[in-house]
């Protein structure tokens, strides 16, 4: 981490600025050797104008605003500089290349944030944060990253680490040092109540979790059914777009076509397949096969049925294939049906599909209260969690066999370890500080 890093900060394409960022023990004076203004006396967060020059020369490169960053209060905790330039891409190059020419080595990608990172300036489930912020497509994920950025993983997860290390102190406590008569010995009767808390609160946690993946990444959604049911229709008309060949021939979608629409928070990621029936088409065989594979993978399945004939054979096999799943049944073509049935009834053709808004609404209406709450939303954070549950219940049925205390230790040191590393930090150190701090020992 000795080296001086440089990027190019903003997306390579034309426009009003470009920012190329430079962190590191070096980054002032690099600049500095590049820039025909004093930096090296300037104050923390100041911007200064100025012209960027080829160093030993009176060249003129471009016309720049120079903001400066000294450590430790930067994002990534060392001096930085960030150079606003003119936004074309020729001359963002050339500036990043002088910079570099001065003693600057290509950042990797993720590395500023790896800095910040390491010094302590943000925590892993920070970082993630940032990127989530970068890719959020939506205000619901917006307002997630947001919460991830100012820390909210680490406010959610502090109460239970803290919980558990005391756990571990006392346990630790009552092995070495037997002698110490004033520290309370734990047993199972008052380790098992502590654990069955804690080991609630992270089941709280992870349902909301789900949540929060269902809000961040969206519902993969597919729409089955028979040929000629409306499907290809139903998917134009969601995506309010023609784009799906709509024919009164059966057996007109082969592949799957895929779009996505966001309704009140919640993305859906639509795929409409090929009609579902026997036939000895080689190639309608084959999108048949991905419209199983579509149903397999799918977290809701919308079964479209036509509302303007009686059930058949098919119908009824598509309905108990999907069975399992978490599907809404739609009868389409309403136009024509003559008897209304029990469900939601649409008519694709004339775009006439609110009555499925309003029950896919209200399916996943739920999910977003949780997105101004801190939650884990993504698998790295859910896979720890779990993991730590895993290790606690284990602990919990050991202690319950009978077993002392200091045997499950090991599993609730385990389980302290995971939910450290969702914040990128797991240090044995941490318990010792503990064990001192309150504990007042090896004096
Ligand atoms: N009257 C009426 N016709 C509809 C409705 N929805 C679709 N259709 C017609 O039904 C026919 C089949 O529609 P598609 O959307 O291609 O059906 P599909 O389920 O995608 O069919 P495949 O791709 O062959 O499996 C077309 O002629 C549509 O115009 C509706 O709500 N009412
Ligand atoms: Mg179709």
């Amino acid at each position: 981490m000795n080296d001086t890093i440089a990027a190019i900060a903003t997306p390579l394409a034309e426009g009003a600025i470009s920012i190329i960022r430079v962190s590191g023990e070096q980054a002032i004076s690099i600049v500095q050797s590049l820039f025909d203004h004093d930096l090296f006396h300037r104050d923390a967060n100041t911007i200064t104008y100025g012209f960027i020059k080829k160093p030993n020369t009176n060249t003129c490169v471009d016309e720049v605003l120079v903001s400066l960053f000294r450590m430790p209060h930067s994002f990534t905790g060392e001096d930085v500089i960030e150079i606003n330039c003119h936004g074309g891409v020729f001359i963002t190059r050339e500036i990043l290349k002088l910079v570099l020419s001065q003693g600057a080595r290509l950042a990797r990608p993720g590395e500023f944030s790896e800095r910040a990172f390491l010094h302590g300036r943000i925590d892993l489930a920070q970082a993630e944060a940032v990127m989530d912020m970068v890719k959020a497509s939506d205000s619901t994920n917006a307002q997630m990253a947001i919460q991830g950025i100012r820390g909210s993983v680490q406010k959610l997860l502090k109460p239970l680490i803290e919980e558990i290390l005391n756990i571990i102190a006392v346990i630790e406590v009552n092995i070495d040092y037997p002698e110490y008569d004033d520290v309370e010995i734990m047993t199972t009767e008052t380790l098992l109540p502590s654990i069955e808390a804690w080991l609630k609160n992270i089941a709280m946690i992870l349902d909301k979790a789900e949540s929060g993946r269902i809000l961040k990444e969206g519902i993969k959604t597919a729409i089955i059914g028979k040929p000629n049911v409306g499907k290809s229709s139903l998917l134009n008309a969601l995506l309010e777009e023609e784009k799906a060949i709509v024919t009164d021939i059966e057996g007109t979608t082969r592949d799957i076509v895929e779009g996505s629409i966001h309704l009140g928070g919640i993305t859906l990621h639509l795929i409409d397949t090929a009609g579902i029936r026997k036939t000895d088409d080689v190639i309608e065989q084959m999108g048949i096969e991905r419209s199983q594979k579509a149903i397999d993978e799918a977290q809701l399945i919308l079964l479209i049925i036509d509302a303007s004939k009686e059930m058949d054979e098919q119908d009824h096999i598509l309905f108990e294939n999907t069975k399992h799943k978490n599907r809404l049944i739609v009868y389409n073509k309403s136009d024509l049906a003559d008897t209304s049935r029990d469900g939601i009834s649409i008519c694709a053709a004339n775009n006439e599909i609110d009555e499925l808004l309003s029950a896919l609404q209200k399916l996943y209406e739920h999910h977003q209260n949780v997105a101004n709450a801190p939650i884990l939303n993504n698998d790295r954070q859910i896979g720890l969690m779990r993991s730590a549950q895993k290790h606690m219940e284990q602990a919990k049925m050991a202690l319950l066999a009978g077993m002392e205390p200091n045997i499950v230790e090991l599993d609730i040191q385990e389980a302290y370890k995971n939910l450290k590393e969702i914040l990128g930090e797991y240090h044995r150190d941490d318990l010792l500080d503990t064990l001192f701090a309150n504990f007042c020992l090896g004096k």
